[in-house]
């Protein structure tokens, strides 16, 4: 073989060399480009749809109406709805929130249309973002939320109901408070993995003001006894308690007015009573010791007893005391003898 067909030979074996290593690269791109390809087909299919809100219904149940507080302890409301999550309900239902708020309208966000009411205040503010676990709320302190109707695992559309203890102190929104203006406000914020989604809020309902007053756990069973006096005696001194167990917020120039209490009563008698025992021998002050002859006689007709109580903002109840004593007339009188007392919340 001649030096220049020994040279052919080499070219033609590099050049194969050279045409395979082409190939292999083409096919690596080849591979390359179709593998790219499938990554993003995947992706777009996992994409995630942030879940909304359809509807808020506010009331004692999940039917909407207005809300009226029981004095001197906690009354259920309901905030309860549908909701949508493209993706599946169970972003929501299984490892997602729900954020709840229920208060006046005017202490929301963005002077009253914004959907965030601050920091939780029992007052006007019953805020929490519960984490949901199994279609169930797990470890919150204020709401309690369900979710239902949301079954297989490309269901995308279920019902919350959520459900909070409201202080009977909570701020009204009635005709007869100061904030007539406001509604009952409660928005709804649902997310996912991926993060939150837009509030829906419902401004339909109203809560109302209860003016109530309620007096200590011993008058309120054994009433006010005097026990046993001799005739022409005076009593020892009897406290009676009052605590303003209502909501009471007129307004009083720019402020939450509260009640104003009234007292009023009967005269002692009953089968056993010998002699009637005239009203006015039951006295009353609200402050302790006063002499019986510097006390306010009890009368048939409302006396003021206390001008303002405002309502409580707080657990601490807001109370106030009066002091009774009875003096029994010198002659004519024997026996057990019972009259009646009348404590009368009065709005302000
Ligand atoms: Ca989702
Ligand atoms: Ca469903
Ligand atoms: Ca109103």
């Amino acid at each position: 073989m001649s030096n220049d067909s020994q040279a052919h030979s080499n070219q033609h074996a590099l050049f194969a060399v050279l045409l395979g290593i082409v190939g292999l690269l083409i096919l690596l791109v080849f591979i390359t480009i179709r593998s790219q390809g499938d990554n993003a087909s995947t992706t777009s299919a996992v994409g995630n749809a942030l879940p909304t809100v359809d509807t808020v219904v506010v009331g004692p149940s999940t039917t909407a109406a207005d809300i009226t507080l029981t004095e001197g302890t906690t009354t259920t409301v309901t905030v309860s709805g549908n909701y949508t999550d493209t993706n599946s309900c169970h972003d929501v239902a299984d490892t997602g929130h729900i954020k709840v708020q229920l208060g006046r309208q005017s202490a929301f966000s963005t002077g009253g249309t914004g959907p965030d009411c601050g920091t939780y205040d029992d007052n006007h503010c019953i805020v929490e973002n519960v984490q949901m676990a199994s279609g169930v709320s797990s470890g919150s302190t204020h709401w309690s939320c369900t979710v239902s109707n949301c079954t297989t695992s490309d269901d995308t559309t279920g019902s919350y109901v959520c459900t909070a203890p409201l202080q009977y102190y909570m701020t009204p929104t009635d005709a007869a408070s100061r904030f007539t203006a406001d509604k009952l406000k409660a928005t709804v914020i649902m997310s996912d993995a991926g993060g939150a989604g837009a509030a829906t809020g419902n401004t339909s309902q109203e809560l109302n003001t209860t003016d109530a007053l309620s007096l200590d756990a011993t008058t309120v069973s054994s009433g006010i006894n005097y026990g046993s006096i001799a005739l022409g005696g005076t009593s020892a001194e009897k406290t009676v308690v009052v605590t303003n167990s209502g909501n009471s917020c007129g307004d009083n120039v720019g402020v939450c007015a509260g009640i104003k209490v009234q007292i009023s009563g009967s005269d002692m008698t009953g089968s056993g009573c010998t002699t009637t025992i005239d009203k006015g021998q039951q006295r009353w002050d609200i402050n302790a010791g006063t002499a019986w002859t510097g006390q306010t006689a009890l009368t048939g007709s409302p006396v003021n007893m206390v001008m303002s109580m405002p309502k409580a903002n707080t657990s601490t109840a807001v109370t106030a005391s009066t002091y009774w004593k009875l003096k029994l007339p010198t002659t004519g009188v024997g026996g057990t003898c019972a009259g009646t007392v009348t404590y009368s919340p009065v709005r302000l």
